[in-house]
């Protein structure tokens, strides 16, 4: 990325550059929905919940009363930012993975820019829609930000950055992995994300890993199945999602939304449950589904973390696991891990 001269701020739409990556981790979405309509137990991968309308229910999520997870994280970075951005040697360019609406990236944002002109800030999202409307009011808003926005899966836009020769000389890439996102994936694929992310840092470098702690299932349970129902709109919403895109014939109020805890594994899980047994056909793959009555459709993982744990993961990633910081409750934990 190249800056204005000194002094001279570029208009908010020259600051702002998307770049879509399609790799070897971004199957198309017709490829997955088969894979995983035709296995048993059947599944649907996660990041697909995120068109427009799915981005929009999760933004509506993180307004709940039930879903303590962006308000407790919100809480920790407020107190803690300035600890976080002095952490690192300066000048800091952020990197984001899973980005979504980058609300609490900005209290990042604005410690850093106590310290530095200017700020590289590269989000990842597979959601195009997310990630253009969070870069245009960040460039909007923030004369010293230019955004160069990754439309990929996170390891495909890893790869492309560790390849990637934008960095400036001097400085340092703080990489954000909040909201507790990297609980979406399962184990083996939380320590190969933190590995390939690992993989692209320098000395010096950090990274900024936000986890949802084990808790009561009295508190945890609502947060995912919500007396309002948009957590349930969240789901279902992926099948209107295959409806839309895939020519397919669900009718969502055959299915009703389930979220349960596994105590064994420590995840919430949700699924999509036909409350019939029922065929469904998805034109654009010449494929008729057949489910039971009861039968269940594996949406999501929401795994939930202990302390032990996330200095395991760390150190099995190759990082130092430098600071964690915990909400008075102990409902989440902000963890700053150092590359080197
Ligand atoms: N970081 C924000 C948003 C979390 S929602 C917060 O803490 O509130 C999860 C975000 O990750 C969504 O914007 C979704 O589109 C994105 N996402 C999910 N799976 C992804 C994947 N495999 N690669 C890239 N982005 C992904
Ligand atoms: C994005 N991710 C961390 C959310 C979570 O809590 O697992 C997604 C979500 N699913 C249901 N509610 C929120």
């Amino acid at each position: 990325m190249t800056s204005p001269a000194p002094g001279v701020q570029a208009p908010p739409e020259a600051r702002f550059r998307l770049r879509r990556i399609a790799g070897r981790a971004g199957a198309s979405f017709a490829d997955d929905v088969r894979r995983g309509l035709t296995a048993s137990p059947k599944f649907l991968l996660a990041k697909y919940f995120y068109d427009e309308l799915g981005s929009r229910l999760f933004e509506a999520i993180t307004a709940l009363p039930e879903y303590h997870v962006t308000r407790a994280e919100t809480e920790l970075l407020t107190a803690h930012a300035g600890e976080i951005a002095a952490a690192l040697a300066g000048p800091v360019r952020l990197v984001e993975l899973g980005s979504g609406d980058g609300r609490k990236t900005r209290l990042l944002i604005d410690a850093l820019l106590a310290g530095q002109k200017t700020l590289d800030y590269l989000p990842i999202d597979v959601s195009e829609s997310t990630l253009a409307r969070s870069a245009e009011e960040l460039t909007a808003d923030y004369p010293g930000v230019s955004v160069l926005g990754y439309v990929a899966d996170y390891h495909d836009a890893l790869a492309a950055l560790a390849g990637a020769a934008e960095r400036r000389r001097g400085e340092r890439t703080l990489v954000l992995f909040l909201g507790s996102t990297i609980g979406n994936l399962n184990p083996d694929g939380q320590l190969a994300l933190l590995r390939s992310a690992r993989a692209m840092l320098a000395p010096g470098d950090g990274f900024l890993l936000g986890t949802d702690l084990r808790k009561p299932l009295a508190e945890l349970l609502p947060a995912y199945d919500d007396a309002l129902g948009v957590t349930a709109a969240f789901n279902l919403n992926l099948l209107l999602r295959i409806d839309r895109e895939l020519g397919g014939d669900f009718d969502v109020r055959a299915f009703r939304h389930l979220a349960r805890y596994d105590e064994v594994d420590h995840r919430i899980e949700m699924h999509l449950m036909s409350r019939t047994a029922q065929r469904v056909r998805i034109a654009a793959l010449d494929l008729a589904v057949d489910l039971a009555a009861g039968e269940t459709i594996w949406t999501e993982s929401s795994y939930k973390f202990s302390l032990e744990q996330v200095a395991g993961l760390a150190a099995g990633a190759g990082f130092r696991l430098a600071r964690t910081w915990t909400d008075a409750a102990q409902r989440f934990g902000s963890h700053l891990l150092l590359a080197g």
